[in-house]
């Protein structure tokens, strides 16, 4: 039998006992060690009940996800389920940790479930693209119901154990050990004579859920138009209501392989990987360790400021928040009170857990209160003159080892490290706006940051639940200077003929939570200005630059802070509106350039916007500003609303083909000049037929087996 599963016997119970690290996912082996365990147990006269475990610290997490889009290994995981369930020696799932996906179908598959009152269980196959492929479909909505399985199924996020029990999903809670509690189960079944219970040989509880169905269906339709997955869970879940179990498991393989085959499965399931990779740092040496941060302190109360405090509190970290003064310092402690107490009005936060998380957020105005902290950021305006003088002075009170980060969005890490005589210590933490609410943190390694302080700041990120990326140095690090890019053409097309409306339209067709000019609005156009004014400065001056952003700013339009901007807003209302002094400025501006405005077609406004991201994207990975191609999306998907579906700006590109992208860009290049210039790595891959993706593996190999060379 295959190492990966175990049969034991404990006199007339069978126990098998999953172990297939880290989270026990099904793989090949494990799905042939499972068939043969249970049919072990079947055919054994003296076994009369069987309990299944999992070693480690997680029930089985799914599917081997890397096993998907490779030929199909049988036995098949509807195979195992099937055997499990027909089996006519009684059977329990013990659950602790996390049942999800195949796991949670195993489970059903078993006669009984327990669960450890910490578990959690769910079908999240959706966020992958998918849905539950082994009569999931089918066998939750018997046990649940319909309504909640839709819930489960489309919506994905798991329950906890006590809601599980709630729903008929598990049978009964235990504290402690797993196989305790397993065997003491099974032995209970055996002594009150309990045999097999089969969930696919219930029917679907209540009698009409059509409603339901269309009233889910509507939904997702308007919620998550252009997802392929969701709709597909919905007509598997429907068959549960009307097919007898063995034609809805067919229907439910039908519609699995249609997801499976979907380039969203690809796209899905490649950002899944890219968000576990990201948190790696390539050449961390062996044995480099963390440093422990139990205190952190945040310098400027600003709206950034208060927000990277209140990560720390929620995290359940203590955290001084420096202000220059008392009264900036209430005001900041006022603006932390009343986010908190939003999400009170909302529901999502309880009064209790309010005043706990408050009282870790604790306000001081002098730098000395700072000794102490083993971890201080510095969230003050972006002027480098500013940023010296906090540095000089955290240098000056901030014990030794305490680690000094900077929330820079686009100022030289490696200048800010050298107002210090500890440049080691010094990283760039660059939050996301709203800080407590984005989940992207790139971690900004300077050319001294220590590999020690830049594995405690991925750290802090995962602590944070931030999807922390490493990146190296230079004007907006990866995000920032490729968006500069797309923003910049989003601009020009403008001046070409399109409307905000247009270009703000085929984006968000394409997939973008938002679209540029609406993203320009709420964020505040004067910030865009200044970065406008500091390019112009550095860059050579044959590049042109887009003019309508000025004539907005000049006009006093900065976006949604004063009512108009490339919109226009209603008082308290953030529903964009024509702009009506816009046109005459786009004509304006059009005219300047010698430009006649034409109308401009969806495709050529997505293409000309997204391959000016991924021609930065090539630029800055070949620089070595980000470790992977798939970092890049991951920052891109966690920061700037780029829909998962589509995997990232370079995934993206490459399931397009880089030598289509290449010949966009040279065309444009042609046409546009030189801030179209194509990336040199662009053009190698292209020639040599590769992706960035199949780079990425060969460099990845290389400098692994350069750091194993004796
Ligand atoms: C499915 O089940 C389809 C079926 O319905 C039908 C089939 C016919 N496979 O996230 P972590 C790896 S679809 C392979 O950092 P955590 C992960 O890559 C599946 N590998 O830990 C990482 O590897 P590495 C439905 C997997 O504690 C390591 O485990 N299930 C899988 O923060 C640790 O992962 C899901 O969608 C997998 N299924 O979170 C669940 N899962 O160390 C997906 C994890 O080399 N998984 N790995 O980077 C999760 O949501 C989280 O991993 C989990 C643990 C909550 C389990």
């Amino acid at each position: 039998m295959a190492e990966f599963v175990r049969l034991q016997r404990h006199g007339a119970i069978a126990l098998i006992v999953i172990d297939n690290p880290p989270v026990n996912a099904l793989s090949q082996p494990v799905r042939q060690g499972l068939c043969q365990a249970f049919q072990a147990a079947e055919a054994d006269p003296e076994v009369r009940a069987v309990t299944l475990v999992c070693a480690g610290n997680t029930f089985i997490a799914g599917a081997d996800i890397k096993e998907f889009g490779q030929p199909p290994q049988a036995p098949s995981l509807p195979e195992v389920v099937s055997l499990i369930e027909n089996s006519q020696t009684p059977s329990v799932a013990v659950i602790h940790g996390t049942a999800l996906g195949g796991g949670l179908e195993v489970a059903l598959g078993c006669h009984y479930r327990i669960a450890r009152a910490d578990a959690r269980v769910g079908l999240p196959e959706v966020k992958l693209g998918l849905l539950p492929g082994a009569g999931g479909t089918q066998r939750l909505p018997r046990l649940a119901g319909v309504e909640q399985a839709l819930e489960m199924i489309v919506g994905g996020q798991p329950i906890g154990a006590a809601e599980a029990l709630e729903q008929h999903i598990v049978d009964q809670l235990f504290e402690g050990d797993p196989v305790e509690a397993g065997l003491a189960y099974a032995q209970r079944l055996l002594d009150e004579g309990r045999g097999p219970r089969r969930t696919g040989e219930l029917s679907v509880p209540g009698t009409d859920s059509a409603e339901l169905i269309a009233a889910r269906h509507a939904e997702v339709a308007r919620r998550t138009p252009g997802l392929f997955a969701p709709l597909r869970c919905i007509a598997a879940v429907e068959a549960a209501t009307r097919l007898p179990l063995a034609e809805g498991l067919a229907r439910e393989r039908e519609l699995f392989a249609e997801c499976l085959d979907s380039p969203q499965r690809g796209a899905l399931v490649h950002a899944f990987f890219a968000e576990r990779q990201a948190g790696k740092i390539d050449d961390l040496a062996p044995g480099v360790e963390p440093r422990p941060i139990r205190t952190a302190a945040v310098i400027g109360g600003g709206t950034m400021g208060v927000g990277i405090a209140l990560c720390f509190a929620n995290a359940g970290v203590p955290v001084k928040l420096l202000e220059i003064n008392e009264e900036a310092l209430q005001r900041a402690l006022q603006r932390a009170r009343e986010t908190y107490a939003a999400s009170v009005r909302r529901g999502s936060l309880s009064e209790q857990a309010m005043e706990q998380r408050l009282a870790l957020v604790k306000g001081v105005t002098d730098y000395a209160a700072l000794a102490d902290a083993d971890l201080v950021i510095e969230a003050v305006f972006e002027d480098m003159a500013v940023k010296q003088q906090v540095f000089e002075r955290l240098d000056a009170v901030c014990k030794p080892g305490a680690i000094l980060a900077s929330n820079t969005s686009s100022l030289d890490l490696n200048q800010i490290a050298a107002f210090t005589r500890r440049p080691e210590d010094v990283v760039g933490l660059h939050f996301f706006s709203p800080a407590n609410v984005m989940r992207l943190l790139e971690v900004v390694r300077g050319e001294k940051t220590s590999q020690e302080v830049l594995a405690t700041a991925m750290a802090i990120g995962k602590r944070l639940k931030k999807v922390a990326v490493v990146v190296g140095v230079c004007d907006g690090f990866v995000g920032n200077r490729m968006l500069f890019q797309y923003g910049r053409e989003a601009e020009f097309l403008l001046e070409e003929g399109a409307t905000p409306q247009q270009v703000d339209g085929a984006l968000r067709t394409f997939g973008m939570a938002m679209g540029p000019f609406a993203v320009r609005d709420l964020s505040g156009l004067d910030i865009g200005q200044a970065i406008r004014k500091r390019q112009r400065a550095i860059l050579p001056a044959q590049l042109e630059f887009p003019t309508v952003a000025d004539r907005l700013c000049a006009a006093g339009m900065l976006g949604q802070k004063t009512g108009v901007g490339y919109y226009r807003y209603e008082p308290g209302n953030r529903t964009p509106l024509d702009n009506p002094a816009l046109a005459p400025m786009l004509e304006a501006a059009s005219r300047e350039k010698g430009l006649e405005r034409k109308t401009l077609d969806e495709r050529y406004i997505v293409e000309r916007c997204l391959f000016a991201l991924v021609n930065e994207g090539a630029k800055i990975l070949e620089e070595g500003i980000a470790q992977r191609a798939s970092d890049i999306d991951v920052i891109y998907l966690n920061g700037y609303g780029f829909p998962a579906f589509r995997g990232g700006p370079m995934y993206y590109a490459d399931s397009l083909g880089l030598d289509k992208v290449l010949a966009r860009v040279r065309e444009l290049h042609a046409r546009c000049g030189d801030w179209w210039q194509p990336a040199p790595l662009l053009e190698r891959l292209a020639a040599e037929g590769r992706t960035f993706s199949q780079w990425q593996a060969a460099r990845l190999q290389s400098e692994r087996s350069t750091r194993s060379a004796p």
